[in-house]
Protein backbone atom coordinates (compact mmCIF):
# COMPACT_ATOMS: atom_id res chain seq x y z
CA UNK A 1 0.00 0.00 0.00
CA UNK A 2 1.37 3.24 -1.02
CA UNK A 3 2.41 5.25 2.30
CA UNK A 4 1.99 8.77 3.26
CA UNK A 5 1.84 8.43 6.73
CA UNK A 6 4.40 10.66 8.06
CA UNK A 7 3.96 8.93 11.46
CA UNK A 8 6.63 9.14 13.88
CA UNK A 9 8.63 11.83 11.91
CA UNK A 10 10.10 15.14 12.82
CA UNK A 11 9.02 18.39 10.37
CA UNK A 12 10.47 21.81 10.70
CA UNK A 13 8.35 24.18 8.80
CA UNK A 14 9.90 27.53 8.55
CA UNK A 15 8.56 30.88 8.74
CA UNK A 16 5.35 28.48 9.52
CA UNK A 17 3.44 31.31 11.92
CA UNK A 18 0.86 31.94 9.53
CA UNK A 19 -0.28 31.64 5.94
CA UNK A 20 1.33 28.56 3.01
CA UNK A 21 4.05 27.75 6.23
CA UNK A 22 1.28 27.26 9.06
CA UNK A 23 -1.42 25.13 6.62
CA UNK A 24 1.63 23.15 5.51
CA UNK A 25 3.07 22.36 9.14
CA UNK A 26 -1.03 21.53 9.92
CA UNK A 27 -1.16 18.96 6.96
CA UNK A 28 2.52 17.02 8.57
CA UNK A 29 1.06 17.05 11.95
CA UNK A 30 -2.91 15.65 10.84
CA UNK A 31 -0.79 12.86 8.88
CA UNK A 32 1.23 12.08 12.19
CA UNK A 33 4.65 13.95 12.13
CA UNK A 34 5.91 16.13 14.92
CA UNK A 35 5.62 19.40 14.09
CA UNK A 36 8.40 22.33 14.37
CA UNK A 37 7.92 25.78 13.00
CA UNK A 38 9.76 29.21 13.35
CA UNK A 39 9.80 32.63 13.32
CA UNK A 40 12.08 35.80 14.04
CA UNK A 41 10.78 36.92 17.26
CA UNK A 42 9.37 35.15 20.21
CA UNK A 43 6.59 36.84 20.55
CA UNK A 44 5.48 35.57 17.56
CA UNK A 45 6.54 32.54 18.44
CA UNK A 46 4.19 32.73 21.44
CA UNK A 47 1.23 33.63 18.72
CA UNK A 48 1.78 31.44 16.70
CA UNK A 49 1.93 28.46 19.40
CA UNK A 50 -2.22 29.43 20.67
CA UNK A 51 -2.90 29.07 16.58
CA UNK A 52 -1.44 25.73 16.47
CA UNK A 53 -2.93 24.79 19.86
CA UNK A 54 -6.39 25.92 18.47
CA UNK A 55 -5.87 23.74 15.84
CA UNK A 56 -5.22 21.01 17.77
CA UNK A 57 -1.39 20.49 17.22
CA UNK A 58 1.64 20.32 19.40
CA UNK A 59 3.84 22.35 17.73
CA UNK A 60 7.23 22.77 18.92
CA UNK A 61 8.03 26.85 17.95
CA UNK A 62 11.76 28.74 18.00
CA UNK A 63 12.58 32.24 17.14
CA UNK A 64 15.43 31.84 14.71
CA UNK A 65 15.68 34.25 11.98
CA UNK A 66 16.91 31.91 8.90
CA UNK A 67 19.19 33.82 7.32
CA UNK A 68 21.62 34.01 10.48
CA UNK A 69 23.75 31.12 10.24
CA UNK A 70 24.57 30.70 14.37
CA UNK A 71 20.53 31.36 14.69
CA UNK A 72 19.89 28.34 12.27
CA UNK A 73 22.34 25.63 13.68
CA UNK A 74 21.48 26.31 17.29
CA UNK A 75 17.45 25.96 16.57
CA UNK A 76 18.69 22.55 14.54
CA UNK A 77 20.60 20.65 16.92
CA UNK A 78 17.54 22.59 20.06
CA UNK A 79 15.33 20.34 18.01
CA UNK A 80 17.46 17.17 17.65
CA UNK A 81 17.42 17.70 21.19
CA UNK A 82 13.83 18.34 22.58
CA UNK A 83 11.95 16.72 19.10
CA UNK A 84 14.49 14.47 17.42
CA UNK A 85 16.26 14.55 14.63
CA UNK A 86 14.72 16.53 11.45
CA UNK A 87 13.51 14.26 8.80
CA UNK A 88 11.72 16.84 6.72
CA UNK A 89 12.17 20.14 6.10
CA UNK A 90 9.90 22.71 4.34
CA UNK A 91 12.01 25.63 3.21
CA UNK A 92 9.24 28.31 3.50
CA UNK A 93 10.32 31.77 5.12
CA UNK A 94 10.50 33.74 2.66
CA UNK A 95 9.73 38.12 1.44
CA UNK A 96 8.66 39.80 -1.15
CA UNK A 97 9.81 43.29 -2.26
CA UNK A 98 7.55 44.75 -5.38
CA UNK A 99 9.69 47.51 -7.02
CA UNK A 100 10.61 48.56 -9.91
CA UNK A 101 14.76 47.80 -10.53
CA UNK A 102 15.32 51.44 -11.53
CA UNK A 103 13.77 52.05 -7.74
CA UNK A 104 15.63 49.33 -5.54
CA UNK A 105 18.59 49.84 -4.07
CA UNK A 106 21.20 46.84 -3.92
CA UNK A 107 20.80 46.31 -0.47
CA UNK A 108 17.00 45.58 -1.17
CA UNK A 109 17.80 43.26 -3.50
CA UNK A 110 20.33 41.86 -1.41
CA UNK A 111 17.56 41.47 1.80
CA UNK A 112 15.40 39.51 -0.38
CA UNK A 113 17.68 36.93 -1.83
CA UNK A 114 19.17 36.52 1.45
CA UNK A 115 15.79 35.16 2.61
CA UNK A 116 14.61 33.66 -0.25
CA UNK A 117 17.43 31.69 -1.47
CA UNK A 118 20.22 31.87 0.94
CA UNK A 119 18.50 31.28 3.83
CA UNK A 120 17.08 27.56 2.21
CA UNK A 121 21.01 27.44 1.84
CA UNK A 122 21.87 27.85 4.99
CA UNK A 123 18.60 25.94 6.91
CA UNK A 124 19.48 22.43 4.45
CA UNK A 125 23.04 22.71 5.20
CA UNK A 126 22.20 22.56 8.46
CA UNK A 127 20.21 19.61 8.22
CA UNK A 128 21.93 17.48 5.36
CA UNK A 129 24.21 15.53 7.96
CA UNK A 130 21.46 14.33 10.14
CA UNK A 131 19.49 13.33 7.26
CA UNK A 132 22.86 11.59 6.01
CA UNK A 133 22.88 9.88 9.14
CA UNK A 134 19.83 8.54 9.23
CA UNK A 135 19.47 7.42 5.96
CA UNK A 136 17.11 9.43 4.62
CA UNK A 137 15.36 12.85 4.40
CA UNK A 138 13.31 14.76 2.58
CA UNK A 139 13.47 18.56 1.62
CA UNK A 140 11.19 20.74 0.46
CA UNK A 141 11.47 24.53 -0.99
CA UNK A 142 8.69 26.40 -1.64
CA UNK A 143 9.34 28.19 -5.15
CA UNK A 144 6.48 30.21 -7.18
CA UNK A 145 5.56 30.76 -10.37
CA UNK A 146 8.51 33.10 -10.71
CA UNK A 147 10.40 30.99 -10.60
CA UNK A 148 9.43 30.36 -14.34
CA UNK A 149 8.11 33.83 -14.98
CA UNK A 150 9.17 37.33 -15.10
CA UNK A 151 7.27 40.18 -13.87
CA UNK A 152 7.52 44.00 -13.70
CA UNK A 153 8.71 45.15 -10.06
CA UNK A 154 9.70 41.42 -8.10
CA UNK A 155 13.57 41.43 -10.07
CA UNK A 156 15.20 40.08 -6.66
CA UNK A 157 12.07 38.08 -5.69
CA UNK A 158 11.72 36.60 -9.36
CA UNK A 159 16.11 35.84 -9.08
CA UNK A 160 15.74 34.39 -5.84
CA UNK A 161 12.93 32.06 -6.74
CA UNK A 162 14.59 31.04 -10.00
CA UNK A 163 17.72 30.32 -8.36
CA UNK A 164 15.67 28.06 -5.35
CA UNK A 165 15.10 26.04 -7.97
CA UNK A 166 17.92 25.03 -9.35
CA UNK A 167 19.18 24.67 -5.54
CA UNK A 168 16.60 22.28 -5.52
CA UNK A 169 18.33 20.51 -8.21
CA UNK A 170 22.05 20.75 -6.80
CA UNK A 171 20.95 19.30 -3.80
CA UNK A 172 18.81 16.55 -5.79
CA UNK A 173 22.09 15.72 -7.30
CA UNK A 174 24.65 16.14 -4.47
CA UNK A 175 22.71 14.11 -1.74
CA UNK A 176 19.98 11.63 -3.89
CA UNK A 177 23.03 8.89 -3.33
CA UNK A 178 22.13 9.27 0.39
CA UNK A 179 18.51 8.84 -0.05
CA UNK A 180 17.92 12.31 0.57
CA UNK A 181 15.01 13.72 -1.65
CA UNK A 182 15.08 17.18 -2.39
CA UNK A 183 11.96 19.01 -4.28
CA UNK A 184 10.02 22.21 -4.52
CA UNK A 185 6.34 23.55 -4.61
CA UNK A 186 5.65 25.84 -6.89
CA UNK A 187 2.44 27.17 -5.23
CA UNK A 188 0.30 30.22 -7.66
CA UNK A 189 -1.33 33.10 -6.50
CA UNK A 190 -1.93 32.16 -2.99
CA UNK A 191 -4.62 34.15 -0.99
CA UNK A 192 -2.04 34.70 2.27
CA UNK A 193 -1.19 38.21 3.69
CA UNK A 194 1.70 38.38 1.37
CA UNK A 195 -0.61 38.77 -1.62
CA UNK A 196 -2.82 40.67 0.26
CA UNK A 197 -1.88 43.98 -1.42
CA UNK A 198 -2.71 42.72 -4.78
CA UNK A 199 -6.20 41.94 -3.08
CA UNK A 200 -7.14 44.87 -2.20
CA UNK A 201 -10.72 46.16 -2.74
CA UNK A 202 -10.46 49.54 -4.81
CA UNK A 203 -12.13 52.78 -2.77
CA UNK A 204 -15.37 52.33 -5.05
CA UNK A 205 -15.59 48.95 -3.99
CA UNK A 206 -14.54 46.73 -7.40
CA UNK A 207 -12.16 44.36 -7.63
CA UNK A 208 -8.18 45.09 -7.52
CA UNK A 209 -7.10 44.96 -11.34
CA UNK A 210 -4.39 42.68 -10.50
CA UNK A 211 -6.75 40.10 -8.56
CA UNK A 212 -9.23 39.95 -11.77
CA UNK A 213 -5.79 39.66 -14.13
CA UNK A 214 -4.75 36.67 -11.87
CA UNK A 215 -7.99 34.92 -12.16
CA UNK A 216 -8.25 35.36 -15.73
CA UNK A 217 -4.99 33.97 -15.42
CA UNK A 218 -5.87 30.71 -14.25
CA UNK A 219 -7.58 27.86 -15.72
CA UNK A 220 -9.50 27.42 -12.25
CA UNK A 221 -10.65 31.15 -12.16
CA UNK A 222 -10.10 31.49 -8.30
CA UNK A 223 -6.53 32.55 -5.86
CA UNK A 224 -5.10 29.71 -4.12
CA UNK A 225 -5.72 29.12 -0.54
CA UNK A 226 -2.90 27.71 1.72
CA UNK A 227 -4.84 24.72 2.08
CA UNK A 228 -4.55 23.24 -1.58
CA UNK A 229 -0.86 23.19 -0.63
CA UNK A 230 -1.43 20.66 2.05
CA UNK A 231 -2.21 17.49 -0.06
CA UNK A 232 1.06 18.24 -2.15
CA UNK A 233 3.01 18.96 0.93
CA UNK A 234 2.29 15.70 2.45
CA UNK A 235 3.04 14.30 -0.72
CA UNK A 236 6.69 15.29 -1.14
CA UNK A 237 6.74 14.83 2.51
CA UNK A 238 6.06 11.22 2.15
CA UNK A 239 7.32 7.60 1.28
CA UNK A 240 4.98 7.81 -1.72
CA UNK A 241 7.51 10.38 -3.40
CA UNK A 242 10.71 8.14 -2.14
CA UNK A 243 11.75 8.23 -6.27
CA UNK A 244 10.32 11.67 -7.15
CA UNK A 245 13.77 14.02 -6.80
CA UNK A 246 14.57 17.66 -8.40
CA UNK A 247 10.84 18.16 -9.11
CA UNK A 248 9.17 21.53 -9.04
CA UNK A 249 5.56 20.82 -8.40
CA UNK A 250 3.33 23.80 -9.37
CA UNK A 251 0.38 24.52 -7.60
CA UNK A 252 -0.69 26.93 -9.88
CA UNK A 253 -4.57 25.99 -10.82
CA UNK A 254 -3.26 25.59 -14.03
CA UNK A 255 -1.34 29.38 -14.71
CA UNK A 256 1.72 27.85 -16.39
CA UNK A 257 -0.46 25.78 -18.80
CA UNK A 258 -2.56 28.65 -20.22
CA UNK A 259 -2.24 32.11 -22.47
CA UNK A 260 -4.87 33.35 -20.10
CA UNK A 261 -8.95 34.29 -20.80
CA UNK A 262 -9.30 36.58 -24.50
CA UNK A 263 -10.28 39.53 -22.72
P1 LIG B 1 3.97 35.46 4.32
O1 LIG B 1 2.56 35.58 4.70
O2 LIG B 1 4.72 36.67 3.87
O3 LIG B 1 4.80 34.75 5.52
C1 LIG B 1 6.18 34.65 5.38
C2 LIG B 1 6.71 33.95 6.58
O4 LIG B 1 8.13 33.91 6.47
C3 LIG B 1 6.37 34.66 7.89
O5 LIG B 1 5.95 33.70 8.83
C4 LIG B 1 7.70 35.24 8.33
O6 LIG B 1 7.91 35.16 9.70
C5 LIG B 1 8.69 34.29 7.70
N1 LIG B 1 9.99 34.95 7.51
C6 LIG B 1 10.29 35.97 6.68
N2 LIG B 1 11.59 36.27 6.81
C7 LIG B 1 12.11 35.44 7.76
C8 LIG B 1 13.40 35.26 8.35
N3 LIG B 1 14.43 36.03 7.98
N4 LIG B 1 13.54 34.31 9.29
C9 LIG B 1 12.50 33.55 9.68
N5 LIG B 1 11.25 33.65 9.17
C10 LIG B 1 11.08 34.60 8.22
O7 LIG B 1 4.17 34.39 3.15
P2 LIG B 1 3.23 33.28 2.50
O8 LIG B 1 2.35 33.90 1.48
O9 LIG B 1 2.67 32.38 3.54
O10 LIG B 1 4.38 32.51 1.67
C11 LIG B 1 5.18 31.53 2.27
C12 LIG B 1 6.18 31.11 1.22
O11 LIG B 1 5.50 30.78 0.00
C13 LIG B 1 7.17 32.20 0.85
O12 LIG B 1 8.42 31.61 0.57
C14 LIG B 1 6.59 32.78 -0.44
O13 LIG B 1 7.60 33.37 -1.24
C15 LIG B 1 6.04 31.56 -1.08
N6 LIG B 1 4.98 31.78 -2.07
C16 LIG B 1 3.88 32.49 -1.74
C17 LIG B 1 2.86 32.60 -2.71
C18 LIG B 1 1.60 33.37 -2.44
O14 LIG B 1 0.89 33.67 -3.43
N7 LIG B 1 1.29 33.72 -1.21
C19 LIG B 1 3.01 32.00 -3.94
C20 LIG B 1 4.19 31.32 -4.24
C21 LIG B 1 5.16 31.21 -3.28
P3 LIG B 1 7.70 36.39 10.71
O15 LIG B 1 6.45 35.99 11.40
O16 LIG B 1 8.93 36.41 11.53
O17 LIG B 1 7.53 37.63 9.87
C1 LIG C 1 3.58 38.85 -6.98
C2 LIG C 1 3.13 37.77 -6.04
C3 LIG C 1 3.72 36.43 -6.48
C4 LIG C 1 3.31 35.35 -5.52
C5 LIG C 1 3.87 34.05 -5.90
C6 LIG C 1 3.37 33.54 -7.22
O1 LIG C 1 3.80 39.98 -6.51
O2 LIG C 1 3.70 38.54 -8.17
O3 LIG C 1 3.49 38.06 -4.71
O4 LIG C 1 5.10 36.53 -6.55
O5 LIG C 1 3.77 35.64 -4.24
O6 LIG C 1 5.25 34.00 -5.82
O7 LIG C 1 3.79 32.21 -7.37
Amino acid sequence: MVNFSLEGKVALVTGASHGIGFAIARAYAEAGAKVCFNCRSQEKVDKALVDYGKAGIRAHGYACDVTDEAQVETMVAKIAKEVGVIDILVNNAGMIMRKPMLEMEAEEFRQVVDVDLNAPFIVSKAVIPGMKEKGHGKIINICSMMSELGRETVSAYAAAKGGLKMLTRNICAEYGEFNIQCNGIGPGYIATPQTAPLRERRPDGSRHPFDQFIVAKTPQARWGTPEDLMGPAVFLASDASDFVNGHILYVDGGILAYIGKQP
